[in-house]
């Protein structure tokens, strides 16, 4: 590495001076203006990861869920996970240090982590379709190729997309094709299979509205669709001709608003979803006859899939053991259903995909979904093989080998690597077919509990600490205590806060027997935490 060459081009991505950033739940995110010389640095952090793991890395140039101004950029580890904790450490380090301690900073990283610098290193990089996007992956480039490394730049990619090829490229194309037309190819191939058998077939049954956020997600689904020769028809909206990303569209909107977007037209009992940004969310909904709006998030879909699953399981007579991982945004309900009607075990961890994957790695099936519809499903190496072998022995009766066929086909249509909205899609239309279920049959499953989700701004949102999977605040003092108050004076109530990783604001949820109920707590902890954690501006209206 050419430490004078790296310190020369570092000086044309300035660090702008006092600025503060930290690794968050999935990288950095701000303000696109402030990110300049956050890519230059990731550009030199992916070459000194690929050359300690001997793998190539992936940098995604995106802010996900996050309004149109900001942007972010993450890493993706050799088998396509979120990177490591240590190296998020590094790179917050490498990202807050000042002009002249950059060299050193680096050279501290290759000790402390033991890198062979004169190890090759290859990096691939994706973007999203901000505006911004395009010359901050440019910033992340000059950060690469500075440092020695060689890089394949993908362009415009979902974030699912960037990681699939991250997991293909380091399993010597075993996993897939490292191409977009690999991904197509992988996903168009099971999901085709899977419906051959569809109780319900026939374009009607498929057909599918989405609302893209103006974002990646309309792009990638269009060129998807000439993969599908028949089995699935969707219509497109949002898809960033006219509206901003994000804006009062998407995912993250419909979720968090629990409303519609706009620019879709929704007939009564048609089957709509949403992506967020960059892809890697889906959350589905629905009119009913009488006009009420129904959400279905991440919760109820991690319901449908593990209850597919489940039946397949028992058709093949495998004991396989399934575990399904939520966060503390998870409804009360959807983990009633699953622990006492399915009998599925679940588990709770903190907030950030990161931390739901490496949980569902524990099991034979990992089943993860945050409520906002950030997830996937995980096989082990041995259910994978398991489930291969009985789908290939002859001499099992025809049910059991169908069934195990059908597995077969569902490990290679979900995303192994990341929640991908586009392969989440695609399983829950298949299951939908395959079981003959409406929407509505399907959100009938169990009632949500009543809940809403207020932001609340603050001077500084690190004043708020948590534990116990992010449901009990330790700092500041007293505002546990208060929650605790407020949550007595309702009925089947939860109510917690937490300072985003994403987004510069606190988040609160509340959930109660009524919606006027969990609206009512909601305020009244967002109050707490303004008058106990500082907050800012105007304080929080009912
Ligand atoms: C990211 C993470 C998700 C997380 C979300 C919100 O989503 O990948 O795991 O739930 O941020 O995080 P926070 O509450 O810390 O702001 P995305 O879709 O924006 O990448």
């Amino acid at each position: 590495m050419d430490l004078d060459a790296i310190t020369k081009h570092s000086a044309l991505h300035a660090k702008p001076s006092g600025l503060i950033l930290q690794y968050g739940t999935a990288g950095f995110r701000t303000k696109a203006e402030h990110l300049d010389h956050v890519m230059f640095r990731m550009g030199l952090l992916a070459v000194l990861r690929s050359k300690q793991t001997k793998s190539t890395i992936g940098v995604m140039v995106t802010a996900s869920h996050n309004p149109e101004e900001d942007n972010g950029v993450k890493l993706v580890d050799p088998l396509g996970e979120m990177l490591a904790p240590s190296w998020e450490e590094h790179a917050t380090c490498l990202a807050n240090a000042e002009e002249q301690d950059v060299q050193r900073v680096l050279l501290d990283i290759s000790e402390k982590a033991a890198v062979d610098l004169q190890q090759d290193a290859f990096v691939v990089i994706g973007r999203d379709t901000r505006p911004s996007s395009e010359k901050l992956s440019q910033s992340v480039i000059d950060g690469i190729t500075v440092s020695g490394g060689q890089f394949h730049d993908y362009g415009l990619l979902t974030t699912p997309q960037l990681h699939y090829m991250v997991y293909c490229r380091n399993t010597q194309g075993q996993y897939g094709k490292a191409t977009t037309e690999g991904y197509y190819q992988k996903l168009s191939k099971a999901f085709v299979e899977l419906t051959k058998q569809a109780f319900c077939s026939g374009d009607e049954c498929l057909l599918l509205k989405v609302d893209c956020a103006n974002g990646i997600g309309a792009l990638k689904l269009r060129e998807m669709k000439n993969y599908f020769s028949r089995g699935l028809s969707i219509q497109l909206f949002n898809v960033g001709t006219t509206g901003k990303l994000n804006h009062l569209c998407g995912a993250d909107f419909v979720k968090s608003h629990q409303k519609p977007p706009q620019g879709i037209e929704m007939k009564p009992n048609e089957r709509c979803c949403s992506f967020d940004g960059d892809a890697d969310r889906i959350i589905y909904y629905y009119y009913d006859a009488d006009g009420h709006f129904h959400l279905i998030d991440g919760d109820k879909i991690a319901t449908l899939i593990s209850s597919f699953l489940k039946e397949l399981l028992l058709e093949i007579g495998e004991s396989l053991n399934i575990g399904v991982v939520q966060t503390a945004y998870a409804n009360g309900s959807s983990t009633r259903y699953l622990e006492e009607v399915m009998k599925v075990p679940v588990y709770c961890t903190k907030t950030g995909v990161k931390h739901l994957h490496h949980k569902a790695q524990e099991f034979d099936i990992g089943i993860y979904f945050e409520a906002n519809g950030h997830g996937t499903v995980l096989f082990s190496k041995t259910a994978e093989m398991k489930i291969k072998q009985l789908a290939l022995a002859e001499e099992l009766e025809d049910k059991k080998r169908k069934a195990a066929k059908m597995l077969e086909n569902i490990i290679d249509l979900f995303n192994q690597a990341a929640g991908d909205a586009i392969s989440d899609m695609l399983v829950i239309e298949a299951i939908l077919a395959l079981k003959g279920l409406t929407i509505q049959q399907w959100d009938a499953l169990y009632t949500d509990l009543p809940n809403r989700q207020l932001k609340v701004k603050v001077a500084d949102r690190q004043v708020i600490s948590t534990t116990d999977a992010e449901r009990k605040a330790v700092t500041p003092p007293g505002l546990q205590e208060a929650i605790d108050n407020l949550v007595k004076k309702y009925k089947l109530s939860r109510a917690f806060v937490r300072p985003s990783g994403t987004e510069d604001i606190v988040r609160v949820y509340a959930e109660a027997d009524s919606q006027e109920s969990a609206d009512s707590l909601a305020h009244e902890v967002s109050l707490a935490v303004f008058q106990l954690a500082g907050g800012v501006g105007e304080s929080p209206q009912p």
